[in-house]
């Protein structure tokens, strides 16, 4: 038998680790309607068991987060015009938005690519829903993961795909914003001849400062939400 005050202690322990596990990572991609394996088309991240985000927009873990685990993936193919989903490890438990970046492998293979210099470009982007002032709506809060199509003008080759989910619950002190980040490896197959761009560098590509990723985003209730970020490529 537990004396109550273990008992409180015990309940207090569980929702505190409740809540570290609720913390998110995305470790898997979603093609032609086939969830892979965890980590097996996803670079395994730092944070593979922690689940913690990184706060430091100028990192080099901004990329990739793997200067730890230094993983690389296999790489899996993907058809352009096709829809590639990215799935986290359970839901997306906080408030704010998600990017997507792809950069093509230079070298021409995705599972030693660095994804060095401004090679990344943004396919896919959710943002917030706002009304003037009433109410603000994070349509990837609580999701499981997101999706988009790859461009059907995208040049076939490989590529990395990099996810971003911006938890904005803190956010409203410099480098409260907490980044969940995962990288992907994936062969674009009969792609076309678009141009992708903006290109930007990551890290690099933000400051910390942008309205977006400084933010409060509870008090006075934003009217407005400014994607961080470049814009969106579409083919
Ligand atoms: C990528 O796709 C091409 C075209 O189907 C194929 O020849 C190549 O082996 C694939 N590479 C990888 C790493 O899957
Ligand atoms: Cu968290």
């Amino acid at each position: 038998m537990f004396p109550t005050k273990s008992l409180a202690l015990l309940v207090g322990l569980s929702t505190l680790l409740a809540q570290v596990n609720a913390h998110y990572t995305f470790p898997t991609l979603v093609v032609n309607g086939q969830t892979t394996a965890a980590w097996s088309a996803v670079r395994k991240t730092n944070n593979f068991n922690s689940r913690a985000p990184v706060t430091d927009v100028k990192s080099a873990d901004f990329r990739c987060y793997t200067s730890e685990t230094r993983a690389t993936a296999s790489t899996v193919t993907v058809a352009a015009g096709s829809t590639l989903g990215i799935n986290s490890d359970g839901t997306i438990y906080h408030p704010g938005s998600l990017n997507v970046y792809m950069a093509k492998a230079t070298n021409g293979d995705a599972s030693t690519f660095t994804g060095d210099g401004a090679v990344w470009f943004k396919v896919h982007e959710v943002g917030a829903v706002t009304d003037g002032g009433t109410s603000i709506n994070w349509p990837s809060y609580n999701a499981v993961g997101t999706s988009f199509t790859i461009p059907k003008s995208l040049p076939s080759g490989q590529y990395l795909v990099r996810i971003e989910h911006i938890a904005l619950h803190s956010a409203s002190s410099f480098a409260g914003a907490q980044f969940y980040i995962s990288c992907g490896q994936i062969n674009v197959t009969g792609g076309g001849s678009g141009n992708p761009g903006p290109l930007v560098s990551i890290p690099g590509v933000y400051t910390g400062n942008e309205p977006g990723i400084l933010i409060n985003i509870y008090w006075p209730i934003p009217t407005t939400y400014v994607q961080p970020g470049p814009a969106v490529w579409r083919g």
